[in-house]
């Protein structure tokens, strides 16, 4: 068995977290507002990639606060957090030499929040992941996804997984010490065989780290169910539910539904009677700062488990 899964089956209750440019403009692209999955509004709106990447510029999350982060998580009785260090709108949320659209290079932060949030979290003692978007990536002409500025026919998807997406994913696996997980997201342009080298050269670099099911052709180390979706019977092995809090993935303005401290419960209970984990996810906002509602239900969680949780 994968040296990774003792921790994750015991860990039941796990954070997810989707922080991008998409988290600062919450909702809203030039006159129009969205609701639900706020993080693929770049698609919903076809906006060009480059004038997308603009968002960049202004993008100062400076209310950014890694150890209040670990430590609401340690409050709330979460084990592990994953984050997006690159959702599909393809912008690198840590400090990447692959690229130039990243947090140091296409924004004025200049620094890697990745790089203090991967270290609050060990000071936690909670298993810390990265969510990484490995094909679809919207900014590339040869990633997969964007067909209203670059042509799908004319993709070569093998350039981009060798010039971007492993390189990255070498990054991510080198520069943040020890990680639980990588979580991977919809698989395409790669064979099994194609997929299996890309694993075998990645799991040389961390052993020890476990990778989610959406690497594709059945390869990953760990169970992952559909979004909001829980098994009616337990099921054997390692596996997860994710839900998030309110009704999108990343931060929008104006969704205010979240789930109550109860609801939170009874999904935690339901998916640990049937041996998984939950990831909750929490969408931060442009500043980094976490919807109070999140914060308030979260720590109010916490307080249920230390009375009637496990451990
Ligand atoms: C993906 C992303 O596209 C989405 O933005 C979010 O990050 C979510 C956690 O993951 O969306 C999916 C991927 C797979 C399924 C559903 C939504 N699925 O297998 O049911």
């Amino acid at each position: 068995a994968h040296p990774g899964l003792k921790w994750f089956q015991e860990a039941k209750f796990g954070l997810f977290i989707h922080w991008g440019l998409y988290s600062k403009l919450a909702g809203r692209w030039n006159d129009s507002s969205y609701y639900g999955s706020g993080e693929w509004i770049m698609n919903r709106a076809k906006a060009p990639a480059a004038e997308y990447a603009r968002v960049a510029q202004t993008f100062n999350p400076v209310g950014f606060d890694a150890q209040e982060w670990a430590k609401t998580a340690k409050e709330a009785g979460i084990k592990y957090m994953v984050i997006t260090a690159k959702h599909h709108e393809g912008f690198s949320m840590f400090d990447s030499k692959v690229t130039d659209f990243d947090i140091m290079d296409a924004s004025p932060y200049k620094k890697d929040p990745m790089k203090a949030l991967s270290a609050a979290c060990r000071e936690q003692g909670i298993h810390f992941g990265f969510y990484y978007s490995q094909f679809l990536d919207w900014h590339e002409p040869n990633g997969g996804g964007n067909s209203w500025d670059f042509k799908n026919k004319e993709k070569d998807y093998q350039e981009y997984y060798r010039t971007k997406s492993i390189p990255q994913l070498k990054e991510l696996l080198t520069n943040y010490g020890p990680l639980g997980l990588v979580w991977f997201d919809m698989p395409g342009g790669l064979t099994t065989e194609q997929t299996k080298q890309m694993i075998d050269s990645l799991r040389l670099l961390q052993p020890n780290c476990l990778f989610s099911s959406r690497v594709g052709h059945d390869l990953g180390d760990y169970r992952d169910f559909g979004d909001s979706e829980l098994p009616p019977v337990p099921i054997a092995g390692a596996w997860e539910s994710i839900y998030t809090h309110n009704d999108s993935w990343g931060y929008i303005q104006h969704d205010l539904n979240f789930k109550s401290p109860s609801e939170i419960i009874r999904l935690l209970s339901n998916v640990a009677s049937k041996g998984g984990n939950l990831m909750l996810n929490v969408g931060p906002d442009g500043n980094g700062k976490w919807p109070v509602y999140s914060v308030v239900y979260l720590k109010a969680t916490g307080k249920w488990l230390q009375v009637y949780g496990e451990s």
